[in-house]
């Protein structure tokens, strides 16, 4: 073990503005926290080490907010970038809070409110793009039902597959060097949320006008709420080439949306994401979208962002002397990973039909009693896991 687990811009970790800024007003209970400035929360960031601040619209200017109310406040933030050097390698748009928006953005049923959503998308982008962002996440909070006859889901997904063509059209013709990145997740704000998870995402992306426009921006409570694999669901948009940008926080299980600090919640499931962000060719930022709970003063709050930081480059740590230790290469080789990389067929369809030693003199018996090694294997991971190895 190094020790040394102070961040730096190297490491591209990013939060967004929403994050830190949480003031801790819940479904029970009002603000427990006063607002945070963005500036002051830029200067906060870069001096904890991070790379990157992201946010909503509404995060940086105030729905309601004047030309110039809204010049004067891009003008202070994009001064607090320049004076750290954070920057801004994603934006969003805040299709959710306002009561306006309370039946969805693109999937509204009401029309005039589907294309306020686009406008209001629109605009953020110009900004987005101006401020040097590269990603573009949609998060459809909102896009759901809570009863079965109140959402046509066919019709609805042709709505949401029109509005994101329009946005990648926009994109296109504006020249503008901007990827979108799509973010699942199962209920919460709705009782049901269309998109609900990487997999749906995936599917419905195939669907659209300029696919390789669009990837995703899976979140790990959100799979985890729905009772899902993160670490697989990762495997799987990297797979597809999709994983344009993550949201890192931490979840115990089934429930509510928790938005712990990273490696709070699934430390297990936490350690075999690192491990595959870090030896799976992604490059992108490392975007923590927790909560810092209500019980937290300031000080709480930075010490929880710090938290999350500190909680990935440990379990980076761990990952790497994981893979470099040559027990776990024998384990590996025990259990057999090296003969799952070997085509099952690669003489081909003719010669596996042709071989008897495929089928007809097969042993399935003797085959069935091999054991995995998958225990020994497992425990290697704790091990490291937990610094004992
Ligand atoms: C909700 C979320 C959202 C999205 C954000 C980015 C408020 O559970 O995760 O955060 O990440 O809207 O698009
Ligand atoms: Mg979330
Ligand atoms: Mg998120």
């Amino acid at each position: 073990m190094t020790g040394n687990f102070t961040p730096t811009p190297e490491d591209k970790f990013s939060f967004g503005l929403w994050t830190v800024g949480w003031q801790g007003r819940d479904p029970f209970g009002d603000a427990t926290r006063p607002a945070l400035d963005s500036v002051e929360a830029v200067e906060r960031l870069a001096a904890i080490g991070a790379y990157g601040i992201t946010f909503h619209d509404d995060d940086l200017i105030p729905f309601d907010a004047t030309e110039a109310e809204r010049e004067a406040r891009v003008k202070r933030f994009r001064q607090a970038l320049d004076t750290t050097g954070l920057v801004v390698p994603m934006a969003t748009t805040n299709l959710f809070t306002h009561p306006v928006f309370k039946d969805g953005g693109f999937t509204a049923n009401d029309r005039d409110v589907r294309r306020f959503a686009l406008r209001k998308v629109v605009r953020n982008i110009d900004l987005a793009v101006e401020l040097g962002a590269h990603t573009y996440v949609a998060w459809g909070g909102r896009e759901g039902a809570e009863s079965g006859g109140a959402k046509d889901v066919r019709t609805a997904l042709d709505r949401m597959k029109e509005a994101f063509d329009l946005l990648g059209q926009y994109v296109i013709e504006q020249g503008y060097d901007l990827r979108f990145a799509i973010e699942p997740k199962p209920n919460e704000p709705r009782g049901d949320i269309l998109l609900p998870t990487v997999g749906h995402a995936l599917a419905f992306i195939e669907r659209l006008e300029r696919p390789e426009l669009y990837g995703v921006n899976p979140e790990t409570g959100h799979e985890q709420m729905a009772g899902l694999n993160f670490p697989h669901g990762i495997a799987q948009a990297l797979w597809a080439g999709k994983l344009f940008h993550i949201d890192l926080n931490g979840q115990n299980g089934i429930k509510y949306d928790q938005d712990l600090r990273f490696g709070a919640g699934d430390l297990r499931s936490a350690f075999w994401l690192v491990d595959l962000l870090e030896t799976g060719g992604y490059t992108g930022p490392r975007h923590f979208d927790f909560k810092p709970p209500r019980t937290e003063d300031s000080d709480g709050v930075w010490a929880s962002a710090t938290g999350c930081m500190r909680n990935y480059l440990i379990l980076r740590e761990r990952a790497a002397a994981f893979r470099s230790d040559p027990r776990v290469t024998e384990a590996l080789r025990a259990a057999r990973l090296d003969q799952l990389a070997v085509p099952t067929a690669e003489d081909g369809l003719a010669a596996l039909l042709a071989d008897r030693s495929a089928y007809e003199d097969f042993d399935a018996d003797a085959a069935a009693a091999r054991g995995m090694a998958f225990e020994a294997l497992d425990q290697l991971a704790m091990d490291h896991l937990l610094g004992v190895a």
